[in-house]
């Protein structure tokens, strides 16, 4: 097998697509926070295409690991072996799968190893865009949409002299190019949030205004946030998965990446320093992302999570495996034409029930084996994104609840880390607190509608929706999560 770096790239095997264009003139004009698996079969997608074009070598990107763990350590270590370069295999359910190497990141940071260094390159003209896949829940921005400079890590984050978090190093590197007059760079969101740059900027806006309020109106009047769209099923990547991988492609790869062959990015035209040729290479742009954000969030997502917890739960682990339960796939049919349709207004040329089609259809993409444990990892920020508003349309316009009821029921069983067969799992929710913990263990089942995932979304005042949510966690645990699940869509509408 052929290991992967700049000397093997002319050599590979002769199926897998390398970049054609001359990666020793690409210069970085994009930094990104927090390069996993989604921005690299994504955003780094288009960045190779634009690369492709004439012109436009100097929107390479400069990748950035934030976060201080062995994992990332050892990320930076593979990008800095491999020239940054990774293979991607992109599946289509009905056709082979096509792998191509990515050459758009050209130089990788990894922060917490010289974070003065990493603000240093921040804040080089060069860099015209800052992008970031930090998360849901990485936002801080509460139910209110306030930024709560009194959280402890941002609190704590406050106070050093050079800061860890992504707020903190992005505005002491806009502090730099306000005094060198290198200018502001665009803050791009590219996370699964309702108007993601409007997140962003309460966010950011927020941190800078505790730090220093010359400099937050600054930012205020110079840096723009637009709001983005972004959307590609990207499983998780296991060891077998890398061992699977590099058997199929013949590259011994350590850092390669798999997704579905669909990509969707709708970005809102707002650049304050300039932006690549997206347009040219299939990225959408538009004055109002809003309707698909919406329409992604609510319906996409949506059905992941309630697939993804009730399925856990259930004893299931991959998605295209949980397609073949009839139950399930009602489930997410219902909740797309009875709940989530209902409340939102589709993008011009786009049909709501096409669009939910399209999406079982994806979902059902054995080649890409996603993992249920995954969409399921951090429900604590993710439901307030992607359910919360339509539960509250639902409760509003006094249809029935059973489906909102039954994911919020199964979200609160989740937290127990065992399915309805004993298993144990691993939960990933880095944002539950330990008051959420004591909520969702509470015998009193009521008590789980005040975790702060429910934050704001008024479940406990409507005694309707409290009464199906009991009795629906309650059968969870008495017969368990199919059996309750075969109730809950045998009542249809
Ligand atoms: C998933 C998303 O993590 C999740 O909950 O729903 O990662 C989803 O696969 C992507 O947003 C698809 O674009």
């Amino acid at each position: 097998m052929t290991v992967l770096n700049n000397t093997t790239l002319p050599h590979l095997p002769g199926n897998i697509l390398v970049p054609a264009y001359d990666r020793s003139k690409v210069t970085p004009g994009i930094a990104h926070i927090s390069v996993g698996n989604f921005h690299r079969a994504h955003q780094a997608v288009y960045m190779d295409r634009v690369l492709d074009r004439p012109g436009q070598a100097g929107w390479g990107l400069l990748g950035i690991g934030l976060m201080e763990n062995p994992h990332e350590a050892e990320k930076a270590k593979d990008m800095a072996a491999q020239d940054c370069l990774y293979s991607l295999t992109e599946c289509a359910p009905d056709a082979p799968n096509v792998v191509r190497v990515i050459g758009s990141i050209t130089e990788y940071m990894y922060a917490p190893a010289d974070r003065a260094a990493t603000i240093a390159r921040l804040a080089d003209p060069a860099i015209r865009i800052v992008s970031m896949t930090v998360t849901e829940g990485g936002y801080y921005v509460d139910e209110n949409g306030v930024f709560p400079v009194d959280h402890p890590l941002i609190a704590e984050d406050l106070k050093r002299a050079v800061p860890h978090t992504v707020f903190g190093l992005l505005t002491e590197a806009l502090r730099r190019r306000r005094e060198s007059g290198a200018g502001p760079f665009t803050i791009l969101s590219c996370d699964n949030l309702p108007q993601n740059g409007h997140v962003a900027r309460t966010a950011f806006l927020g941190w800078a205004r505790a730090r220093d309020a010359g400099l937050a109106q600054w930012i205020e009047e110079n840096v723009t946030f637009p709001c983005t769209m972004v959307d590609r099923i990207t499983p998780a990547v296991h060891p077998d998965d890398i061992r699977r991988l590099d058997a199929e492609s013949g590259i011994d790869d350590r850092i390669p990446v798999f997704c579905e062959d669909f990509i969707q990015w709708v970005v809102e035209d707002k650049f304050c320093a300039g932006r690549p040729e997206l347009d040219a290479v299939g990225v959408q742009f538009t004055d109002n992302v809003q309707p698909y954000e919406e329409v992604k969030l609510h319906m996409l997502n949506a059905s992941h999570s309630l697939l993804g917890l009730s399925g856990v739960l259930s004893g299931y682990r991959v998605v295209s495996e949980i397609m073949e339960d009839l139950h399930e796939v009602t489930l997410v049919e219902q909740y797309l034409a009875f709940d989530a349709e209902p409340l939102l207004h589709a993008p011009p040329g786009m049909a709501l029930t096409e669009y939910g089609r399209r999406l079982l259809h994806r979902f059902r993409n054995r080649a890409i084996s996603d993992q249920l444990l995954r969409i399921a990892s951090d429900s604590t920020s993710k439901l307030p994104m992607f359910i919360k508003s339509t539960a509250m349309g639902v409760i509003a316009h006094r249809r029935p609840v059973d489906r909102i009821a039954f994911v919020v029921a199964c979200y609160a069983e989740y937290l127990r880390g065992h399915d309805d067969k004993g298993q144990a799992y691993a939960i990933v929710e880095p944002h539950l607190t330990d008051d959420d913990r004591v909520k969702a263990a509470s015998p009193r089942l009521e008590d789980a509608l005040d975790m702060s995932a429910f934050a704001g979304w008024e479940l406990g005042d409507n005694p309707g929706f409290v009464q199906v949510y009991l009795s629906l966690r309650q059968s969870i645990r008495d017969n368990g999560t199919r059996a309750t699940l075969a109730t809950v869509v045998s009542k249809g509408k």
